[in-house]
């Protein structure tokens, strides 16, 4: 399984296309717009969310509500485009208008985006045509992908949620999550404002949004992912390229502005001796071989146990501020502080949805690559063969 994505920030539209999907896969429009407006919630976010209502548009590979095995194409127009048109236009300029009064050049490239390097690589002087791209808008794209990775997953019987864990320095007790299900923590994530289940230190955070707001800063935070019932076996020992978790791990650091990863106990494992950290196996009647405890997250060897997957990742602080900082034109070479006209004070709740999602995409991308079919009832089939099997193993 494979996909692409395609579109400008303030361009028509965006795009993605998935390769490699089993056939009669049930898929609908309202599955993924679910997850679309998940994505565009959560307290923090600037205005440019109160002009897109993102919903997508399923344009090939689906027939009556399921896949045939053919690409499945999605897109998502931006409503936002209206007032881009001219800016972002497609065709060339007409010869009579002058550039610089359409196009809007950007000379400024604001610390901890892409801006500078991007306009080096690729010969860009106008800087929008780095920043149009490498815009988190493109998580639009990834959440619709990843909420039809979900659709696989869920007809394999697997779940997959997200919430947050830490915003700005205020810390969720994750004690909360344990004994509760997947979907109870999706049920309570989704409907607290900033996706956290802990309400408590879900006031703090909003409190440290309004307070980062309030100052022109911007703040970062950490994201949790776990995903049930994966079976055990996903991804292999037998060559670096092929372990899940360090696709998993990369997944997650393809995501703007996420800086680091880790699973299950993660970084504290450090501070551990390895008989509190290694899970003890133990083999019983009811559910064959399990672990006592799921320290290290769900994985051993770079392969599913069939414990849980739970992965965390890092958001750093959104780089547009509107507290200026400081930076070059590259025009006259000459310092300039960095303002801006808009922007998301948080984008943490947000960045836990689009995490759910690109974990999503991995896990059902490894589970179709072990337990390969061409429909989706081969996958069940082909899985349900191995779980009875490696539960007498
Ligand atoms: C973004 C800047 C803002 C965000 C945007 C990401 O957009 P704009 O420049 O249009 O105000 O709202 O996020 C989205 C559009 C989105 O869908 O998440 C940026 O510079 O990365």
């Amino acid at each position: 399984m494979r996909y692409l994505t395609a579109g400008e920030s303030h361009g028509p539209q965006l795009t993605a296309i998935i390769e490699g999907l089993p056939s009669n896969l049930e898929l609908t429009a309202e599955s993924v717009n679910r997850d679309l407006a998940r994505r565009q919630g959560g307290y923090g976010r600037g205005r440019r969310m109160q002009i897109e209502k993102d919903t997508v548009e399923i344009t090939a590979g689906v027939r009556h509500g399921k896949t045939i095995g053919a690409p499945v194409a999605l897109t998502v127009t931006n409503d936002d485009w209206k007032h881009w048109t001219k800016i972002m236009g497609i065709e060339p300029l007409p010869e009579d208008v002058d550039p610089d009064e359409i196009k809007r050049r950007v000379t400024r490239p604001r610390p901890g985006h892409a801006d500078l390097v991007g306009g080096m690589k690729y010969g860009h002087r106008d800087l929008r045509n780095v920043l149009e791209r490498s815009s988190a808008r493109e998580t639009t794209m990834r959440v619709a992908v990843g909420s039809v990775a979900k659709s696989f997953l869920k007809a394999l019987g697997i779940e997959v949620t997200a919430h947050v864990a830490e915003i700005g320095g205020v810390k969720a007790d994750m004690t909360l999550r344990n004994g509760k299900t997947v979907n109870e923590i999706r049920e309570i994530a989704s409907a607290d404002d900033v996706y956290c289940i802990d309400p408590e230190a879900s006031e703090k955070m909003k409190q440290a949004i309004d307070d980062a707001k309030a100052a022109g800063n911007s703040i970062g935070g950490v994201v949790e992912v776990i995903v049930d019932g994966c079976p055990p076996g996903v991804g292999s020992y037998v060559q670096y390229d092929r372990k899940l978790d360090s696709k998993i791990a990369g997944a997650m650091v393809s995501i703007n502005a996420f800086k680091g990863v880790e699973f299950g106990l993660g970084f504290e494992m450090a501070r551990l001796p390895g008989s509190e950290v290694h899970d003890e196996i133990e083999w019983t009647e009811v559910s064959g071989y399990r672990r006592r405890t799921n320290n290290l997250g769900g994985f051993e060897g770079g392969m599913t146990t069939g414990m849980p997957i739970v992965v965390r990742g890092v958001m750093k602080p959104i780089p547009t501020l509107y507290k200026p900082l400081e930076s070059v034109d590259i025009d006259t070479k000459e310092p300039f502080k960095a303002s801006i006209e808009r922007s998301d004070s948080c984008a943490v709740p947000a960045a836990s949805v689009v995490a759910e999602h690109v974990v999503a995409w991995e896990v059902a991308k490894a589970i179709s690559e072990t337990f390969h079919s061409d429909t989706i009832e081969g996958l069940k089939k082909n899985i349900g063969e191995f779980l009875a099997y490696s539960r007498e193993f």
